[in-house]
């Protein structure tokens, strides 16, 4: 999208004059979002959104969410003020409001950007692992006693693997594509894995599993990190705060940053750096270990191998059903992501013994 388009839109949120400048900014794959340039109090600067209608029914709902998660937050922030962490809050409109919805109906908001920071789509070094699963814990513990009933389901089947797999079903039935060799990869490494893709369901209706408010998208770019301290000081695009299993979190953010290679990368570099992990399940636990069950450590190995296969399995579907969900640059791109998102799930399964080895040493009831 253009930013000549945009600026009308900007124009609703900052006096026109004060609007220095706009570009494209991250690389999300569903929202779009700019950065603006402001000249007014101190020249900050802001992001721009337009909240993807195609995937959320109800963008007024995600800021429903959003006043619900900062009204909670707020006060204990406060309270640990040593640690400098931020959630990036809200600028309304000029006439007052949470957000704008423009001529199309689409939804856009501003949110104050977190100066002097930075996000990485692959990890440097170990002591980041740390610093992310540090981050997350935080995070879930801060949102640990809000009641999930006062959150909208903003995503109705966002991470419920079981789910993605019946819609996969009804898309390959249609059988668009001809078969090529990779089609037919993914095809048979979704059949042998498909009756292992419902285990945190299973885990859930035997009572083993709790459902607590998650963030839903803690992959490493979502992670802010302070450009001189190096510390994670916020996780932002809190679109997916909702209801869940904070094992798809936890599994969402280990697929992410210990794959080496990233996301945009091809199957042969992948591989899942067991080294990392260790690192930032034991600062999650640093920081969430409070509010832990022994079932909750015996279920992220099954966590982590399941959100694989099922980004995996997201991105294929969208490929067969000719990428109307992930934006993309080209029409192969979703399915050579489902690709790198199966090798990272077979490298996962390979490493199962030490991974497993790795939560039970840090479960203290193991
Ligand atoms: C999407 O839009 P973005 O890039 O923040 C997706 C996540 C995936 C991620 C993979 C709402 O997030 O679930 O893990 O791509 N978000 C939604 O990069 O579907
Ligand atoms: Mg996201």
């Amino acid at each position: 999208m253009m930013t000549d388009n945009v600026l009308p839109v900007a124009a609703r949120f900052f006096p026109p004059l004060e609007i220095a400048g706009m570009e494209p900014h991250g690389t999300g794959k569903v929202n779009d979002t700019f950065l603006v340039k402001t000249s007014g109090a101190g020249g900050q600067s802001f992001i721009l959104q337009r909240i993807s209608s195609a995937v959320f029914a109800h963008p007024e709902w995600i800021m429903e969410n959003m006043r619900v998660l900062f009204d909670h937050v707020e006060g204990k922030l406060r309270q640990e003020p040593e640690r400098g962490w931020r959630l990036p809050g809200l600028h309304q409109t000029l006439d007052g409001r949470d957000f704008y919805r423009d001529g199309d109906g689409s939804c856009w908001r501003v949110l104050r950007y977190i100066a002097k920071t930075r996000s990485f789509d692959t990890m440097e070094n170990v002591s980041q692992a740390r610093e992310v699963g540090l981050a997350l814990g935080r995070f879930h513990r801060l949102i640990s006693d809000l009641d999930p009933a006062r959150l909208h389901d903003t995503l109705p089947g966002f991470h419920i693997t079981p789910r993605y797999l019946g819609h996969y079903d009804r898309v390959a039935q249609a059988g668009r594509h001809a078969a090529s060799p990779d089609i037919v990869f993914c095809h048979d490494f979704i059949a042998r894995r498909r009756a292992q893709a419902g285990v945190l369901e299973a885990g859930r209706s035997a009572g083993k599993l709790t459902l607590r408010p998650i963030h839903g998208d803690p992959k490493l770019s979502n992670f802010l990190f302070d450009e001189e301290s190096g510390k994670a000081v916020s996780l932002i695009d809190l679109d997916t705060v909702k209801p869940g299993l904070i094992q798809y979190d936890v599994g969402d953010c280990l697929r992410s940053c210990c794959n080496r290679a990233g996301e945009e990368s091809s199957p042969g570099e992948v591989f899942f750096d067991t080294e990392r992990c260790r690192a930032i399940l034991q600062g999650y636990v640093a920081e969430a270990g409070g509010f832990l069950t022994s079932h909750d450590y015996d279920y992220f190995y099954d966590g982590l191998r399941v959100i694989a296969f099922e980004l995996g399995l997201r991105f294929f579907t969208d490929y067969l059903e000719g990428n109307i969900y992930f934006k993309t640059l080209s029409a192969e791109q979703n399915l050579q992501r489902a690709l790198v998102q199966f090798a990272l799930a077979a490298s996962i399964e390979k490493q199962a013994a030490k991974i497993a080895a790795i939560c039970c040493e840090l479960n203290p009831w193991a």
